[in-house]
């Protein structure tokens, strides 16, 4: 595909911002852009149930066809190529691989990747693979999904299948995308597949989602042939008091606690941080450790993929003044600075970029970092071809990349950027609504047409090469 060649916005980064070895890529995951929900062997997932639930989705949208990808793979693998990009981050569907989440490899599900990885690699760009962005298959949310230990394992189990078909060819694999959204999101507060509301489950969930991606990279790591790049991907954002008074910096750490040391702390340093263990054990509420767990979850990996959208303040007092709640636990306000809003409403905030990839330098050293998302929904207006002038997710990627390269500059080892999304898609419970993507998708025809921000894209990748 031929990209326009219209002038982009003179948005351009200095020249010396991002060197030559730098990684630049687009995702996408399996269930927003795959379709053929009920095709080659796939069963349901989690995700495939919770559409059906009614007002769960926006609209009662579902994935059943979404972008159709299944069926235009090598059409989007071309687009993907116009883009100039280095990589393509994709997720593989668990329940298209392993139908029902045991027994036996599906090879004709299988397949699709191995054919996905090979047209890639045909194109010039390097596959990055995420094992888990959410379809857990349906039977094992009904044995009792995340909050059951057994689902690590089973984990396991299924990307290791994944591992022996495409270790040849995929140097990248991470195991999980964004774990706090299957916790607490999922099992606490309901918004996302299976929709569940059990703070319990959500903590017990966390551990076996940590547990699992520390089994899986073990026994990759285990069966490789050749070295790989191991990873896990988290969504993070910056936690600050909204003022400096000792309730709203105590809000400000708990908020942290709950959504990044959580998952960091034990992949990183081999135990939970202690301030959270000791609030949860005031609410009777043990994480489910059980003995050799903690070194299993620390295996060591090389990369963190870092999914970034926005960053927050917090207050320890709510809208009537309290400092506790209904269920007596302390308040842990949401507050968004005061700054421009994108069309999920989620403040733009790119010095917080900045901020947190410096930290995480500073606080969990000798991690190399890739923006493994960053990217905004906006209410795109397409003209008669489908194209979309989005001056404004154009400067929010503009805005943005400036943001990690400052954070280059202050000594983060950052390593690459990938834009979320390839293309408009299935954004979750949002459904259809939403489009992060940098091309244009007609739901009727599912015709591509690459957006303003796509043309930005590729000319601001152009400027980096030798
Ligand atoms: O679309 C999602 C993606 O699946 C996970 N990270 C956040 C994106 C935007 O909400």
């Amino acid at each position: 595909m031929n990209l326009p060649t219209a002038p982009s916005p003179t948005l351009l980064l200095p020249g010396d911002a991002f060197p030559p070895t730098f990684e630049w890529g687009v995702a996408t995951s399996s269930y927003q852009i795959e379709g053929a929900a009920k095709e080659g062997g796939r069963t349901p997932s989690i995700w495939d149930t919770f559409c059906r639930v009614p007002g769960a989705v926006h609209n009662g949208d579902h994935g059943d066809v979404a972008c159709d990808h299944y069926h235009r793979m090598p059409q989007d693998v071309a687009l993907i190529k116009s883009l100039g990009v280095d990589s393509y981050r994709f997720s593989v569907a668990w329940p298209r691989v392993q139908p029902h989440g045991r027994g036996p490899v599906n090879p004709e599900g299988l397949a699709f990747y191995d054919r996905l990885v090979d047209e890639l690699l045909t194109n010039g760009i390097k596959p990055w693979v995420t094992l888990y962005h959410w379809d857990l298959p349906q039977e094992l949310e009904d044995a009792g999904g995340w909050p059951n230990r057994d689902t690590a394992y089973r984990f396991a189990d299924y990307a290791m299948m994944v591992f022996d078909k495409l270790q040849d060819r995929v140097e990248t694999i991470t195991t999980l995308n964004e774990p706090w959204c299957s916790a607490w999101l999922g099992y606490h507060v309901g918004v996302h597949a299976p929709g569940r509301k059990d703070f319990r489950a959500s903590i017990d969930a966390v551990h076996h989602l940590l547990l699992g991606h520390g089994l899986a990279t073990q026994r990759m790591r285990a069966a490789e042939t050749t070295p790989h790049r191991y990873g896990i991907t988290l969504n993070m954002g910056t936690a600050d008091p909204a003022e400096d008074t000792d309730a709203d910096r105590d809000a400000a750490r708990r908020a942290d606690g709950m959504g990044l040391r959580l998952y960091l702390d034990p992949l990183r340093k081999g135990y939970y941080p202690p301030d959270m263990v000791d609030e949860l054990s005031q609410q009777g509420i043990a994480l489910p450790i059980q003995d050799g767990d903690m070194e299993i979850i620390a295996e060591p990996f090389e990369v963190l993929g870092v999914n970034f959208y926005f960053g927050q303040d917090f207050s320890g007092v709510d809208e009537q003044g309290r400092t506790h709640g209904d269920d007596g636990q302390p308040v842990v306000r949401q507050v968004f600075p005061g700054t421009a809003r994108t069309a999920m409403d989620w403040p733009i905030t790119p010095e917080r970029l900045t901020q947190l990839l410096v930290r995480l330098h500073r606080d969990y050293p000798g991690l190399p970092l890739v923006i493994t998302e960053n990217g905004a929904a906006f209410d795109d207006t397409a003209d008669e071809q489908g194209y979309v002038a989005d001056d404004d997710r154009t400067t929010y990627f503009a805005e943005h990349l400036a943001a990690v390269a400052e954070a280059r500059n202050q000594g983060a080892d950052i390593r690459g950027y990938f834009a979320w999304s390839l293309m408009d898609n299935f954004e979750w419970a949002y459904g259809y609504d939403k489009r992060f993507g940098i091309v244009h998708v007609d739901y009727d025809t599912q015709k591509r047409t690459p957006k303003q921000s796509a043309v930005w894209y590729r000319d601001t990748i152009a400027q980096y090469r030798d």
